[in-house]
């Protein structure tokens, strides 16, 4: 344990530890993220901070709640996008042609009340697109930012063929007015102890029929800090792109599993934060495995098949795992 930590910080590691609920020990990580001295020393602990919050958000958003909260979207799949907009810019038909999710897509505003999600399938992980109900320049549906809150990115939908800066300028400023920080940076770079800060797009949807030109103006005015992206509900336009932005800025890691003497499954990767270990993997499969596991082995680019690894080891993108008991 580096020498340095301050008092501060040691009173919110303690509070972490004598944290009975979920909620606490997240109030409680995120003040000592807030707090650990900022260098090379305290590097490893950093990165096991970041690890524990986002395990401990993604146990929370899974858990199914006590009370039927419409707006509360059980996180599912590698991450979260939720699609924010005014109204009839195209979040639901969005949703529905990327998902095949049963949403309502209509000419008519105000459609959507409650948010919908889908799963869409991208190199083999399944990525969750929840469509939501619109706000407006001076409304948000109470309950929506709660839902935009537990995201992992949110998606600011504007339409080409209408006033797409007017739009952009509602949804941000209605956003930033509740003290969201929105920003396009891979989600390991938000600040893990600020649960405003957030990964965020714009999206101009339409261009099929939209005017050229919409998609560079608005990078003019908001690019690099919120990057855009043109695409069509309609012909599938640009939503490739997009989808393989939104996985990188997830900055996962996909592993694979296999038991001893069996060949590797390699259709159904578990999703993990760059940066995860064997034990977390362990924690992922099952809560009880890590204190089960004695070793594993490890297959990937650039290591020896099959070499056997300590639980500290640092994962890579599509290796294999095997967990021995
Ligand atoms: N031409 C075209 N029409 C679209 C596109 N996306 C949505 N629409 C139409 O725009 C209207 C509003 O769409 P909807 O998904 O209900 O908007 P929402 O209110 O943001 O959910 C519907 O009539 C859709 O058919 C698109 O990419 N191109
Ligand atoms: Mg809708």
């Amino acid at each position: 344990m580096p020498a340095n930590l301050t008092p501060v910080y040691e009173k919110a590691e303690q509070r972490y530890k004598a944290a009975a609920t979920d909620d606490e020990k997240l109030d409680a990580l995120r003040e000592m993220f807030a707090t650990i001295p900022k260098h090379k020393g305290t590097e490893k602990l950093q990165a096991e901070i970041k690890r524990k919050i986002s395990r401990i958000r993604k146990a929370v958003s899974r858990a199914p709640q006590k009370a039927q909260d419409l707006f509360h979207i059980p996180r599912a799949g590698a991450g979260q996008v939720v699609l924010v907009g005014t109204p009839n810019v195209g979040k639901s038909a969005i949703v529905q042609k990327t998902t095949g999710a049963h949403v309502k897509v209509t000419e008519f505003p105000f459609a959507t009340t409650v948010p919908v999600p889908g799963m869409c399938h991208f190199e083999q992980v399944q990525i969750e697109l929840v469509d939501t109900p619109p706000v407006t320049a001076d409304h948000i549906p109470s309950g929506l930012l709660g839902t935009i809150r537990a995201a992992d990115i949110v998606a600011i939908v504007v339409d080409a063929t209408a006033e797409a800066l007017d739009e952009a300028e509602a949804a941000l400023g209605v956003l930033r007015g509740r003290d969201l920080i929105l920003r396009t940076v891979p989600i390991s770079e938000l600040d893990p102890s600020d649960p405003a800060d957030h990964c965020a797009m714009l999206v101009v949807n339409k261009l099929d029929i939209g005017e050229a030109g919409v998609v560079e103006t608005l990078r003019e005015l908001y690019g690099p800090e919120l990057e855009v992206f043109g695409v069509s509900a309609q012909t599938g336009e640009g939503m490739e792109k997009w989808i393989a932005r939104i996985w990188e800025l997830l900055a996962s890691i996909r592993v694979f599993t296999k038991e001893p003497g069996e060949p590797a499954e390699m259709t159904k990767p578990y999703t993990l934060p760059i940066g995860s270990t064997v034990e977390d993997l362990a924690h992922e499969i099952h809560r009880d495995l890590p204190a089960k596991m004695k070793f594993a082995r490890v297959w990937g680019e650039g290591r020896h098949s099959g070499m056997q690894v300590h639980r500290t080891e640092e994962l890579k993108d599509r290796d294999v795992v095997e967990i021995h008991e």
